[in-house]
Protein backbone atom coordinates (compact mmCIF):
# COMPACT_ATOMS: atom_id res chain seq x y z
CA UNK A 1 0.00 0.00 0.00
CA UNK A 2 1.50 3.53 -0.96
CA UNK A 3 2.73 5.76 1.73
CA UNK A 4 -0.19 7.99 1.67
CA UNK A 5 -3.25 5.66 1.86
CA UNK A 6 -4.52 4.02 5.13
CA UNK A 7 -7.34 1.55 5.88
CA UNK A 8 -10.29 1.93 8.38
CA UNK A 9 -13.48 -0.06 8.81
CA UNK A 10 -12.71 -1.09 5.19
CA UNK A 11 -13.17 2.19 3.70
CA UNK A 12 -9.84 3.12 2.31
CA UNK A 13 -8.34 6.40 2.01
CA UNK A 14 -6.06 7.14 -0.67
CA UNK A 15 -5.04 9.49 -3.62
CA UNK A 16 -7.22 10.34 -6.60
CA UNK A 17 -6.85 12.46 -9.64
CA UNK A 18 -10.52 14.35 -9.13
CA UNK A 19 -11.71 16.37 -12.20
CA UNK A 20 -14.12 19.32 -10.25
CA UNK A 21 -15.14 20.09 -14.00
CA UNK A 22 -15.33 20.39 -17.61
CA UNK A 23 -11.64 20.80 -18.72
CA UNK A 24 -10.73 21.86 -15.64
CA UNK A 25 -6.99 20.64 -14.37
CA UNK A 26 -7.04 17.40 -11.93
CA UNK A 27 -6.19 17.51 -8.77
CA UNK A 28 -4.55 14.88 -6.64
CA UNK A 29 -6.98 14.67 -3.57
CA UNK A 30 -7.34 12.86 -0.74
CA UNK A 31 -10.77 10.12 -1.24
CA UNK A 32 -12.51 7.37 0.28
CA UNK A 33 -12.73 4.27 -1.12
CA UNK A 34 -15.29 1.94 -0.31
CA UNK A 35 -15.05 -1.56 0.19
CA UNK A 36 -16.68 -3.33 -2.40
CA UNK A 37 -20.23 -4.29 -2.53
CA UNK A 38 -21.40 -7.69 -3.73
CA UNK A 39 -20.05 -9.36 -6.44
CA UNK A 40 -17.58 -6.11 -6.64
CA UNK A 41 -13.60 -6.30 -6.02
CA UNK A 42 -11.42 -3.46 -5.10
CA UNK A 43 -8.45 -3.12 -6.76
CA UNK A 44 -4.72 -1.21 -5.89
CA UNK A 45 -4.22 -0.09 -9.84
CA UNK A 46 -0.76 -0.22 -10.93
CA UNK A 47 -0.78 1.52 -14.08
CA UNK A 48 -3.24 3.50 -16.25
CA UNK A 49 -3.08 4.72 -19.46
CA UNK A 50 -4.96 8.01 -20.93
CA UNK A 51 -7.25 7.18 -23.47
CA UNK A 52 -8.87 9.69 -25.94
CA UNK A 53 -12.24 9.26 -24.80
CA UNK A 54 -10.93 10.11 -21.05
CA UNK A 55 -9.62 13.71 -22.47
CA UNK A 56 -12.90 13.83 -24.69
CA UNK A 57 -15.33 12.97 -21.68
CA UNK A 58 -13.24 15.42 -19.34
CA UNK A 59 -13.92 17.73 -21.84
CA UNK A 60 -17.39 17.71 -22.98
CA UNK A 61 -19.60 20.13 -21.49
CA UNK A 62 -22.41 17.39 -21.68
CA UNK A 63 -22.87 15.99 -18.68
CA UNK A 64 -21.66 19.10 -16.01
CA UNK A 65 -23.54 17.75 -13.33
CA UNK A 66 -21.65 14.14 -13.27
CA UNK A 67 -18.09 16.07 -11.10
CA UNK A 68 -16.30 16.08 -9.03
CA UNK A 69 -15.30 13.20 -10.96
CA UNK A 70 -12.49 10.23 -11.68
CA UNK A 71 -11.87 9.33 -15.24
CA UNK A 72 -9.94 6.70 -16.40
CA UNK A 73 -10.54 3.29 -17.60
CA UNK A 74 -6.98 1.52 -19.36
CA UNK A 75 -5.74 0.07 -16.49
CA UNK A 76 -3.89 -2.68 -14.66
CA UNK A 77 -3.75 -3.80 -11.06
CA UNK A 78 -3.47 -6.46 -8.20
CA UNK A 79 -6.81 -7.28 -6.40
CA UNK A 80 -7.08 -5.76 -2.68
CA UNK A 81 -10.13 -7.34 -1.63
CA UNK A 82 -13.40 -8.95 -3.15
CA UNK A 83 -17.13 -8.24 -2.03
CA UNK A 84 -19.89 -11.11 -0.96
CA UNK A 85 -20.58 -13.70 -3.82
CA UNK A 86 -16.99 -13.33 -5.91
CA UNK A 87 -15.32 -16.37 -6.67
CA UNK A 88 -13.43 -15.89 -9.54
CA UNK A 89 -10.54 -13.27 -8.12
CA UNK A 90 -8.97 -13.14 -4.98
CA UNK A 91 -6.50 -10.58 -3.09
CA UNK A 92 -3.39 -10.60 -5.10
CA UNK A 93 -4.76 -11.36 -8.32
CA UNK A 94 -3.48 -9.18 -11.43
CA UNK A 95 -6.18 -7.33 -13.48
CA UNK A 96 -6.95 -5.48 -16.33
CA UNK A 97 -9.86 -3.43 -15.97
CA UNK A 98 -12.76 -2.92 -18.70
CA UNK A 99 -15.27 -0.68 -19.69
CA UNK A 100 -17.77 -3.04 -20.80
CA UNK A 101 -18.17 -6.13 -18.79
CA UNK A 102 -19.24 -9.96 -19.74
CA UNK A 103 -21.96 -10.99 -17.16
CA UNK A 104 -21.95 -14.39 -19.05
CA UNK A 105 -25.82 -14.89 -18.35
CA UNK A 106 -27.20 -12.30 -20.75
CA UNK A 107 -28.91 -13.06 -23.96
CA UNK A 108 -26.59 -10.98 -25.54
CA UNK A 109 -23.25 -12.77 -23.05
CA UNK A 110 -25.14 -15.59 -24.18
CA UNK A 111 -25.27 -15.28 -28.09
CA UNK A 112 -21.64 -15.36 -28.33
CA UNK A 113 -22.26 -13.19 -31.24
CA UNK A 114 -22.30 -10.30 -29.15
CA UNK A 115 -19.91 -7.82 -26.94
CA UNK A 116 -23.45 -5.78 -25.76
CA UNK A 117 -23.55 -6.77 -22.43
CA UNK A 118 -27.16 -6.07 -21.01
CA UNK A 119 -26.27 -6.07 -17.78
CA UNK A 120 -22.63 -4.26 -17.43
CA UNK A 121 -22.40 -2.52 -21.08
CA UNK A 122 -21.30 1.10 -21.30
CA UNK A 123 -22.19 2.89 -17.78
CA UNK A 124 -22.36 6.42 -18.85
CA UNK A 125 -23.90 8.24 -15.64
CA UNK A 126 -20.99 8.13 -13.36
CA UNK A 127 -21.99 5.65 -10.95
CA UNK A 128 -21.54 1.61 -10.44
CA UNK A 129 -23.50 -0.67 -12.78
CA UNK A 130 -25.46 -2.37 -9.50
CA UNK A 131 -27.23 0.30 -6.89
CA UNK A 132 -26.45 3.68 -9.19
CA UNK A 133 -24.20 5.04 -6.70
CA UNK A 134 -20.62 5.82 -6.12
CA UNK A 135 -18.03 4.69 -4.06
CA UNK A 136 -16.13 6.74 -3.62
CA UNK A 137 -16.37 10.61 -1.68
CA UNK A 138 -14.47 13.62 -1.31
CA UNK A 139 -14.25 16.19 1.02
CA UNK A 140 -18.08 14.14 1.87
CA UNK A 141 -19.02 14.50 -1.45
CA UNK A 142 -19.67 11.78 -3.60
CA UNK A 143 -17.16 11.24 -6.89
CA UNK A 144 -18.46 10.05 -10.10
CA UNK A 145 -17.14 7.07 -12.00
CA UNK A 146 -15.99 7.11 -15.43
CA UNK A 147 -17.26 3.77 -17.25
CA UNK A 148 -17.41 2.51 -13.84
CA UNK A 149 -14.05 1.70 -13.60
CA UNK A 150 -12.23 5.31 -12.23
CA UNK A 151 -8.61 4.08 -12.51
CA UNK A 152 -6.77 7.74 -11.89
CA UNK A 153 -7.10 6.89 -8.37
CA UNK A 154 -4.55 4.42 -6.13
CA UNK A 155 -7.65 2.28 -5.26
CA UNK A 156 -10.82 1.34 -7.19
CA UNK A 157 -13.57 -0.86 -7.26
CA UNK A 158 -15.34 -2.43 -10.30
CA UNK A 159 -17.79 -4.94 -10.74
CA UNK A 160 -16.11 -8.61 -11.17
CA UNK A 161 -17.75 -9.03 -14.60
CA UNK A 162 -15.20 -5.68 -15.36
CA UNK A 163 -12.43 -7.33 -14.40
CA UNK A 164 -10.49 -9.85 -16.09
CA UNK A 165 -7.39 -11.77 -14.58
CA UNK A 166 -3.91 -11.52 -15.89
CA UNK A 167 -0.64 -13.68 -15.41
CA UNK A 168 1.46 -12.65 -12.52
CA UNK A 169 4.21 -12.52 -15.94
CA UNK A 170 2.99 -9.75 -17.92
CA UNK A 171 4.33 -6.34 -17.80
CA UNK A 172 1.58 -4.58 -16.07
CA UNK A 173 2.65 -1.00 -17.24
CA UNK A 174 2.37 -2.00 -21.09
CA UNK A 175 -0.90 -4.71 -20.54
CA UNK A 176 -3.23 -1.82 -19.90
CA UNK A 177 -2.94 -0.85 -23.13
CA UNK A 178 -4.75 -4.18 -23.93
CA UNK A 179 -7.87 -2.71 -21.82
CA UNK A 180 -9.13 -0.15 -24.01
CA UNK A 181 -8.18 1.12 -27.62
CA UNK A 182 -5.42 -1.38 -29.02
CA UNK A 183 -7.93 -4.26 -28.18
CA UNK A 184 -10.59 -2.34 -29.94
CA UNK A 185 -8.36 -1.31 -33.31
CA UNK A 186 -6.94 -4.65 -33.43
CA UNK A 187 -10.78 -6.28 -32.68
CA UNK A 188 -12.11 -4.13 -35.52
CA UNK A 189 -9.55 -5.74 -38.25
CA UNK A 190 -9.77 -9.18 -36.98
CA UNK A 191 -13.28 -9.95 -35.57
CA UNK A 192 -15.07 -7.41 -36.70
CA UNK A 193 -14.11 -7.32 -40.54
CA UNK A 194 -12.48 -9.83 -40.63
CA UNK A 195 -9.88 -8.82 -42.91
CA UNK A 196 -8.44 -11.84 -45.40
CA UNK A 197 -5.18 -11.99 -46.90
CA UNK A 198 -4.04 -9.74 -49.54
CA UNK A 199 -6.77 -7.38 -49.06
CA UNK A 200 -6.06 -3.31 -49.23
CA UNK A 201 -7.19 -1.52 -46.17
CA UNK A 202 -7.62 2.40 -45.51
CA UNK A 203 -7.06 3.89 -41.71
CA UNK A 204 -8.44 7.07 -41.23
CA UNK A 205 -6.28 8.57 -38.34
CA UNK A 206 -3.52 7.02 -37.04
CA UNK A 207 -3.38 7.50 -33.38
CA UNK A 208 -3.34 4.46 -30.92
CA UNK A 209 -6.71 2.45 -32.29
CA UNK A 210 -5.85 3.30 -35.62
CA UNK A 211 -2.11 2.04 -35.59
CA UNK A 212 -3.63 -0.64 -33.74
CA UNK A 213 -5.76 -1.92 -36.72
CA UNK A 214 -2.72 -1.27 -38.94
CA UNK A 215 -0.66 -3.87 -36.77
CA UNK A 216 -3.95 -6.24 -36.94
CA UNK A 217 -4.12 -5.93 -40.95
CA UNK A 218 -0.58 -6.58 -41.82
CA UNK A 219 -0.91 -9.66 -39.41
CA UNK A 220 -3.46 -10.86 -41.86
CA UNK A 221 -1.35 -10.23 -44.98
CA UNK A 222 -3.00 -6.87 -46.21
CA UNK A 223 -1.30 -6.08 -49.08
CA UNK A 224 -1.88 -2.14 -48.77
CA UNK A 225 -2.08 -0.64 -45.93
CA UNK A 226 -3.41 3.44 -46.29
CA UNK A 227 -2.86 5.66 -43.56
CA UNK A 228 -5.20 8.83 -43.73
CA UNK A 229 -3.98 11.70 -40.97
CA UNK A 230 -3.38 15.31 -40.93
CA UNK A 231 -0.84 15.30 -38.95
CA UNK A 232 2.26 14.02 -41.36
CA UNK A 233 4.36 12.95 -38.03
CA UNK A 234 2.68 10.13 -37.72
CA UNK A 235 3.53 8.80 -40.86
CA UNK A 236 6.95 7.07 -39.46
CA UNK A 237 5.53 5.59 -36.96
CA UNK A 238 2.43 4.23 -38.84
CA UNK A 239 5.49 2.22 -40.90
CA UNK A 240 6.47 0.98 -37.09
CA UNK A 241 3.04 -0.92 -37.14
CA UNK A 242 2.64 -1.71 -41.21
CA UNK A 243 1.06 1.17 -42.60
CA UNK A 244 2.58 1.21 -46.68
CA UNK A 245 1.76 4.47 -48.22
CA UNK A 246 0.25 7.90 -46.32
CA UNK A 247 -2.04 10.56 -47.42
CA UNK A 248 -2.13 13.80 -46.07
CA UNK A 249 -5.95 14.88 -46.95
CA UNK A 250 -4.73 18.26 -46.05
CA UNK A 251 -2.63 18.14 -49.35
CA UNK A 252 -4.58 16.40 -51.87
CA UNK A 253 -6.29 18.90 -54.03
CA UNK A 254 -9.43 16.39 -54.80
CA UNK A 255 -11.45 14.80 -51.63
CA UNK A 256 -9.35 12.30 -50.26
CA UNK A 257 -12.02 9.51 -51.01
CA UNK A 258 -11.28 10.42 -55.02
CA UNK A 259 -7.92 10.05 -54.74
CA UNK A 260 -8.43 7.02 -52.50
CA UNK A 261 -10.39 5.23 -55.46
CA UNK A 262 -7.94 6.49 -58.21
CA UNK A 263 -5.40 4.72 -56.63
CA UNK A 264 -7.02 1.59 -55.56
CA UNK A 265 -8.70 1.01 -58.79
CA UNK A 266 -12.30 1.74 -57.47
CA UNK A 267 -11.91 1.73 -53.48
CA UNK A 268 -10.26 -0.23 -50.99
CA UNK A 269 -11.83 -3.93 -49.28
CA UNK A 270 -11.91 -2.17 -45.91
CA UNK A 271 -12.01 1.86 -43.95
CA UNK A 272 -11.79 2.03 -40.70
CA UNK A 273 -13.11 5.35 -39.23
CA UNK A 274 -10.37 5.84 -36.39
CA UNK A 275 -10.44 9.75 -35.86
CA UNK A 276 -13.76 10.17 -33.45
CA UNK A 277 -15.56 12.30 -36.60
CA UNK A 278 -19.14 11.36 -37.66
CA UNK A 279 -18.28 13.44 -40.58
CA UNK A 280 -15.63 10.91 -41.67
CA UNK A 281 -17.88 8.28 -41.51
CA UNK A 282 -19.42 9.09 -45.32
CA UNK A 283 -15.57 9.78 -46.44
CA UNK A 284 -14.45 6.04 -45.54
CA UNK A 285 -17.67 4.75 -46.79
CA UNK A 286 -17.04 6.21 -50.28
CA UNK A 287 -13.33 5.34 -49.63
CA UNK A 288 -14.33 1.49 -50.15
CA UNK A 289 -15.16 -0.27 -52.86
CA UNK A 290 -18.67 -1.19 -54.49
CA UNK A 291 -20.07 -4.75 -53.66
CA UNK A 292 -18.39 -6.06 -51.36
CA UNK A 293 -16.60 -2.87 -49.40
CA UNK A 294 -16.41 -2.55 -45.56
CA UNK A 295 -16.44 0.60 -43.19
CA UNK A 296 -15.92 -0.16 -39.44
CA UNK A 297 -16.12 2.63 -36.98
CA UNK A 298 -14.26 2.48 -34.06
CA UNK A 299 -14.00 6.29 -32.97
CA UNK A 300 -16.40 7.89 -30.23
CA UNK A 301 -17.81 11.16 -31.92
CA UNK A 302 -16.29 14.24 -30.01
CA UNK A 303 -19.11 16.48 -31.38
CA UNK A 304 -21.79 15.80 -33.76
CA UNK A 305 -23.31 12.71 -33.29
CA UNK A 306 -25.28 12.00 -36.24
CA UNK A 307 -23.80 10.57 -39.78
CA UNK A 308 -25.41 11.06 -43.06
CA UNK A 309 -24.32 9.77 -46.16
CA UNK A 310 -25.86 9.21 -49.74
CA UNK A 311 -27.86 5.67 -49.67
CA UNK A 312 -26.02 4.83 -53.39
CA UNK A 313 -23.49 3.48 -51.13
CA UNK A 314 -25.32 0.93 -49.64
CA UNK A 315 -27.46 0.24 -52.70
CA UNK A 316 -24.07 -0.52 -54.40
CA UNK A 317 -23.69 -3.14 -51.55
CA UNK A 318 -21.31 -1.46 -49.42
CA UNK A 319 -21.49 -2.54 -45.71
CA UNK A 320 -21.16 0.35 -42.73
CA UNK A 321 -20.62 -1.34 -39.69
CA UNK A 322 -20.11 -0.40 -35.91
CA UNK A 323 -18.09 -1.76 -33.03
CA UNK A 324 -17.21 -0.88 -29.75
CA UNK A 325 -13.97 -2.67 -27.95
CA UNK A 326 -13.46 -4.16 -31.07
CA UNK A 327 -15.98 -6.85 -30.72
CA UNK A 328 -14.45 -8.35 -27.86
CA UNK A 329 -16.22 -9.98 -24.81
CA UNK A 330 -13.72 -9.32 -22.31
CA UNK A 331 -13.51 -12.55 -19.90
CA UNK A 332 -13.75 -14.87 -23.23
CA UNK A 333 -11.34 -12.89 -25.48
CA UNK A 334 -8.92 -10.44 -23.63
CA UNK A 335 -6.94 -13.40 -22.07
CA UNK A 336 -6.18 -14.35 -25.57
CA UNK A 337 -5.29 -10.99 -26.65
CA UNK A 338 -2.60 -10.48 -23.68
CA UNK A 339 -0.88 -14.21 -24.03
CA UNK A 340 -0.14 -12.86 -27.61
CA UNK A 341 1.71 -9.75 -26.64
CA UNK A 342 3.46 -12.08 -24.18
CA UNK A 343 4.58 -14.13 -27.12
CA UNK A 344 5.58 -11.17 -28.82
CA UNK A 345 2.56 -11.37 -31.54
CA UNK A 346 0.99 -8.04 -30.75
CA UNK A 347 3.12 -4.44 -30.21
CA UNK A 348 1.88 -2.67 -27.38
CA UNK A 349 5.39 -1.08 -26.04
CA UNK A 350 5.53 0.88 -29.28
CA UNK A 351 2.78 2.33 -28.90
CA UNK A 352 3.68 4.31 -25.35
CA UNK A 353 5.47 7.24 -25.97
CA UNK A 354 6.39 8.76 -22.49
CA UNK A 355 5.45 7.19 -18.77
CA UNK A 356 4.61 9.66 -16.37
CA UNK A 357 4.47 9.13 -12.68
CA UNK A 358 0.79 9.81 -11.05
CA UNK A 359 1.46 13.27 -9.13
CA UNK A 360 1.99 14.57 -13.77
CA UNK A 361 -0.86 13.07 -14.85
CA UNK A 362 -1.74 16.47 -15.90
CA UNK A 363 1.39 16.35 -18.24
CA UNK A 364 -0.63 13.21 -20.26
CA UNK A 365 -3.57 15.37 -20.28
CA UNK A 366 -1.62 18.16 -22.21
CA UNK A 367 0.42 15.68 -24.29
CA UNK A 368 -3.15 14.30 -25.43
CA UNK A 369 -4.71 17.39 -26.21
CA UNK A 370 -1.65 18.74 -28.44
CA UNK A 371 -1.45 15.24 -30.42
CA UNK A 372 2.00 15.26 -29.24
CA UNK A 373 1.66 11.04 -28.12
CA UNK A 374 0.30 8.28 -28.68
CA UNK A 375 -0.29 6.21 -25.10
CA UNK A 376 0.88 7.89 -21.41
CA UNK A 377 1.13 5.15 -19.36
CA UNK A 378 0.83 6.65 -15.73
CA UNK A 379 2.52 4.78 -12.87
CA UNK A 380 0.47 4.60 -9.89
CA UNK A 381 3.14 5.20 -6.32
CA UNK A 382 4.27 1.57 -5.37
N1 LIG B 1 -8.46 13.71 -40.85
C1 LIG B 1 -7.46 12.82 -40.67
N2 LIG B 1 -6.88 12.55 -39.46
C2 LIG B 1 -7.35 13.24 -38.41
C3 LIG B 1 -8.38 14.19 -38.51
C4 LIG B 1 -8.95 14.43 -39.80
N3 LIG B 1 -9.93 15.29 -39.98
N4 LIG B 1 -8.63 14.70 -37.27
C5 LIG B 1 -7.76 14.06 -36.43
N5 LIG B 1 -6.99 13.20 -37.11
C6 LIG B 1 -5.97 12.28 -36.58
C7 LIG B 1 -5.08 12.88 -35.51
O1 LIG B 1 -3.97 13.57 -36.04
C8 LIG B 1 -4.64 11.61 -34.75
O2 LIG B 1 -3.45 11.07 -35.25
C9 LIG B 1 -5.79 10.62 -34.98
O3 LIG B 1 -6.65 11.21 -35.96
C10 LIG B 1 -6.61 10.34 -33.71
O4 LIG B 1 -5.80 9.75 -32.80
P1 LIG B 1 -5.83 10.03 -31.21
O5 LIG B 1 -4.46 9.73 -30.70
O6 LIG B 1 -6.42 11.35 -30.95
O7 LIG B 1 -6.85 8.97 -30.65
P2 LIG B 1 -6.86 7.36 -30.46
O8 LIG B 1 -6.13 6.63 -31.50
O9 LIG B 1 -6.49 7.07 -29.05
O10 LIG B 1 -8.39 6.94 -30.75
C11 LIG B 1 -9.40 7.68 -30.52
C12 LIG B 1 -10.77 7.40 -31.06
C13 LIG B 1 -11.21 8.73 -31.61
C14 LIG B 1 -10.83 6.36 -32.15
C15 LIG B 1 -11.63 7.06 -29.82
O11 LIG B 1 -12.94 7.26 -30.07
C16 LIG B 1 -11.39 5.65 -29.30
O12 LIG B 1 -10.49 5.45 -28.53
N6 LIG B 1 -12.18 4.66 -29.78
C17 LIG B 1 -11.98 3.24 -29.62
C18 LIG B 1 -12.05 2.71 -28.24
C19 LIG B 1 -13.42 2.61 -27.71
O13 LIG B 1 -14.19 1.78 -28.13
N7 LIG B 1 -13.71 3.45 -26.73
C20 LIG B 1 -15.00 3.47 -26.07
C21 LIG B 1 -14.98 3.83 -24.64
S1 LIG B 1 -13.51 4.34 -24.05
ZN1 LIG C 1 -10.92 3.97 -23.89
Amino acid sequence: MSSSSSKSAGVITCRAAVAWGPGQPLLLEEVEVDPPSAMEIRIKVVCTSLCRSDVTQWQSQAQPDLFPRIFGHEASGIVESVGEGVTEFQAGDHVLTVFIGECQSCKHCESGKSNMCQKLGLERRGVMHSDQKTRFRVKGKPVYHYCAVSSFSEYTVVHSGCAVKISPDVRMERACLLSCGVAAGIGAAWKVADISKGSTVVIFGLGTVGLSVAQAAKSRGASRIIGVDINPEKYEKGKVFGVTEYINPEECKEPVQQVIKQITDGGADYSFECIGDTNIVSTALQSCCDGWGMTVTLGVPKTKTEISTHYAFLLTGRTLKGSLFGGWRPKSDLPSLVEKYSKGEIQLDELVTHDIPFESINEAFNLMKEGSCLRCVIHMPK
